[in-house]
């Protein structure tokens, strides 16, 4: 771990108590100049810290940038997802960064950030916003050794964890529409975009895209997105620093990426079972090259939905776009 983020972990952990200079320099290794060096680099990137003669440094308050360091402060060690973490101003999309990352052969769990895309993308070449400091827009590279076929189950567990990550975080209770759509009050909230490279039978890697609006207010939007976006903001009536909602979503996609990697892609599929809005209702699914009418009834142990069509077939829809009908 950084010493900037070895600083920042000692003083969120101390709450409002102060942390003398000599006693984070005896535990860092490094002189107590070197520490008021750290103290002024972090108070240029606009973290508030008082520092006393005799009392020591005291974290008074963050600014809302993603900062990698920070994040390492906030998670703790030894997690899988987020072991490495990198975060860019601007980057075309953070996709396209994991996937270098990938065909590198960096290992599994770097998370990449960028406080704003260019070419933010959705499924099938859709664009998606993602403006400079409103949300967060991040992809994550994993190497699961599971079929391709068993892709989409990333995406239920992804999805899965979002919904847990932003009732911690904002007390937000919100809706999973099959396969990728967060919503609160039908308006979306987060989305996920899976890619993956493969051969026949086995994932090379995957990159999990995940764009969360959170400070977004309504105008903020596009014109034709306000009616169908939302943000934690708009959501709760207050801001939230991106930094300490990171932290929690990484650490609820590690919970279930460990339960998928030890076999339990049941649990999971039923905790996203019981946050889902598509299963038992009526649906109209566009896939691209055809539309299937039906109810859907439940996954499939690859995270396929499995969908009653009128005529009494059960059809495994892999992808696709979801209306819910009345
Ligand atoms: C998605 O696609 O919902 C996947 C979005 C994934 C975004 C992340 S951000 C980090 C990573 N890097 C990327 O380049 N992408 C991932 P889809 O289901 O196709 O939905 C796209 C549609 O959502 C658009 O056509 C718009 O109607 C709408 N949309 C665009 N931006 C939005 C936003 N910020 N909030 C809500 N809806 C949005």
């Amino acid at each position: 771990m950084t010493v900037d983020a070895q600083i920042l972990r000692a003083l969120r952990n101390s709450g409002s108590e102060p942390v003398s200079g000599a006693d984070l320099a005896a535990q860092l290794g490094i002189s107590r100049a070197a520490i008021w060096a750290h103290i002024e680099e972090l108070r240029s990137l606009g973290y508030e810290i008082n520092a006393s003669p005799h009392g020591g440094y005291r974290l008074r308050s963050t600014p809302d940038v993603l900062h990698a360091d920070d994040l390492l402060a906030l998670l703790e060690p030894g997690l899988l997802i987020g072991r490495d973490i990198r975060v860019f101003q601007e980057t075309t999309s953070t996709n396209d960064v994991a996937d270098k990352l990938g065909r590198d052969g960096v290992k599994e769990g770097v998370v990449v950030f960028a406080e704003s895309q260019t070419k933010g993308r959705g499924r099938l070449g859709r664009n998606w916003v993602s403006s400079q400091g409103k949300g967060l827009w991040f992809s994550v590279l994993l190497r699961p050794s599971v079929s391709p076929q068993a892709a989409t189950q990333m995406t239920i567990a992804s999805a899965t964890a979002l919904a847990r990550a932003l009732k911690q975080a904002a007390g937000i209770n919100c809706e999973i529409k099959w396969p990728n759509d967060i919503l609160v009050k039908d308006r979306k909230l987060c989305g996920i975009l899976t890619e993956m490279t493969a051969e026949v039978d086995k994932i090379n890697y995957i990159i999990l895209g995940i764009g969360v609006n959170v400070n977004f207010t309504e105008t903020d939007f596009p014109a034709d997105l306000r009616k169908i976006a939302t943000s934690l903001a708009i959501e709760t009536g207050r801001k939230f620093k991106r930094t300490e909602v990171a932290a929690v979503i990484l650490r609820e996609l590690n919970r279930d990426y460990l339960r998928l990697k030890s076999g339990e892609f049941q649990a999971v599929a039923d905790e996203w079972e019981e946050n889902c809005n598509t299963i038992g209702r009526n649906v109209e699914i566009s896939t691209g090259h055809r539309v299937v009418h039906g109810r859907a009834e439940s996954l499939d142990s690859e995270g396929a939905l499995l969908v009653r069509t009128q005529h009494g077939h059960l059809e495994r829809i892999i992808g696709g776009d979801v209306t819910l009908r009345k």
